[in-house]
């Protein structure tokens, strides 16, 4: 291993001999001073070297100094030098004093992609535009917000699963599924854990959750639509209705923004001019009917009387609810069992409406929930009035021959939920490699 320190440590150091390294970001090849300007995964730093005398014979100066001048943009570089503190260097009151420099991995003269570049630009070259250092913020709290969930999920009990993700049926709409050659059949790439980690409730888990991929053949090149995505996924037995769903949901991301906050809150605030709020309990809950109603009210009609609430719908509930509620979150609950799968339990007396929600945030669904029917004879007919033959599904509805408990559970998309804390404009910034309908590289 190279002995290095990260420049977010230097500050903290005494004066004298260090090894830093990283990337280039700026040269200063002046007459009688060299700059280097240092970026490492924590931070930048100038790196200074006094240019020897030239040669009087050559007029070339020493070889570290040629080497410095011959250095390019986005090489990989190791240095030795001596750290100094002086208040007059801008970037941190730090700079080093170049003794020896390595270059270990050279860069081609020609940056790719500049800051401008379009997003599909920056997407072809996501290894270099990865190496912003706003880029390699999401990254981090993607990492905390992650702990923060295992943490919660440890602390409550929750074993964690890693379901198959190459399945022999549709789990979600038959018209988002990849079919894939296997053997000498076909399978199909998961669309959603749902089957199995409801599996868990039958084999008497309680409660488990899994974040992992899920994969949806979905055409469409909206900023919140990938074809591969990663699901986070909690299901729990014993429940008496999607409320405490909602519960579980809403205490998940209470703990996750709160540990985002606490660790890089002022990151966010300087990166992305966010001041990152951690949400109040419970959020606000609206039937759906009642949430088409009060859009309607502000104005616009979601096209469908009987479909979801389409985009613009959302921003205006979620708009709504801000105002009204001063909150970025907003549980949309009671969704028309005609526009919900079969497996969510449709409430005692209404068959027409489900236990179910979908939850929104600064705008966007970001999940959704549900009690699931675990009532096997109610199941199959559900499955039948949704025009699916039970016996395509026989290996799911055995799940519930055998005695099981009343669950619930959720869905919900990493990359959203990052892309709408961050205010980003598309789940493409806040996923490490995007992949959708026409990307597949890098
Ligand atoms: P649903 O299909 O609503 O529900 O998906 C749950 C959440 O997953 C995210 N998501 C996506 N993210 C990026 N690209 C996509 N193409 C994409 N599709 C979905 C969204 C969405 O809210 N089995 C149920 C969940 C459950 O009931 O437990 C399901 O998959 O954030």
């Amino acid at each position: 291993m190279t002995e290095r320190t990260l420049i977010k440590n230097l500050a903290a150091r005494e004066d004298g001999a260090v090894t830093v390294s990283g990337w280039v970001e700026t040269i200063r090849d002046q007459k009688k001073v060299q700059f280097v300007i240092l970026r490492d995964e924590s931070g930048s730093l100038q790196l200074v070297r006094p240019r020897p005398e030239p040669d009087a014979e050559t007029g070339k100066s020493d070889d570290i100094a040629e080497s410095i001048s011959a250095l390019t943009l986005g090489s990989f570089i190791s240095v030795s030098g001596e750290l100094k503190h002086d208040e007059r260097v801008k970037l941190g009151g730090i700079e080093v004093k170049i003794g020896t420099l390595d270059v270990v991995g050279k860069a081609l003269p020609e940056n790719p992609i500049a800051e401008d570049s379009s997003i599909d630009k920056r997407l072809d070259w996501r290894f270099l535009d990865l190496r912003r250092p706003e880029q390699a913020l999401v990254f981090r709290i993607q990492t905390t917000f992650e702990h923060a969930l295992r943490t919660y999920w440890v602390e409550h009990d929750f074993i964690e699963l890693h379901t198959p993700k190459l399945m022999a049926s549709a789990s979600e709409s038959k018209a988002e599924l990849f079919e894939i050659e296997y053997f000498e059949g076909k399978a199909y790439l998961s669309q959603s854990p749902q089957f199995f980690k409801q599996m868990a409730q039958p084999a008497g888990f309680g409660k488990i959750f899994e974040i992992g991929p899920a994969f949806r053949a979905d055409p469409s090149f909206t900023s919140r639509h990938a074809t591969e995505f990663t699901s986070v996924d909690a299901e729990i037995s014993w429940i008496d209705s999607h409320e405490d769903v909602m519960k579980l949901h809403e205490e998940l991301l209470v703990a996750g923004f709160a540990a985002v906050k606490a660790k890089h809150g002022a990151e966010i605030e300087a990166l992305f001019g966010i001041e990152l709020t951690v949400p109040s309990t419970p959020f606000p809950r609206i039937p759906l009917a009642e949430a088409k109603q009060i859009v309607a009210d502000r104005g616009y009609v979601v096209p469908r009387a009987d479909a979801d609430m389409d985009p613009e719908g959302e921003r205006q509930i979620s708009a709504y609810a801000k105002e009204t509620y001063g909150h970025e979150f907003v549980f949309l609950t009671d969704y028309a069992s005609s526009i919900r799968p079969f497996y969510h339990m449709r409430h005692e007396g209404d068959e027409g409406l489900t236990n179910s929600y979908d939850l929104i945030f600064n705008g966007t669904e970001i999940s959704t929930g549900a009690q699931r029917e675990h009532r096997v004879d109610v199941l199959i007919e559900n499955a039948k009035d949704k025009g699916l033959d039970p016996e395509e599904l026989d290996f799911y509805i055995d799940f519930f021959r055998y005695g099981v408990p009343s669950h619930g559970g959720f869905g919900m998309g990493l990359s959203r939920v990052l892309m709408l804390m961050l205010h980003l404009p598309s789940i493409r910034e806040t996923t490490y490699l995007f992949r959708g309908p026409n990307r597949l590289l890098p």
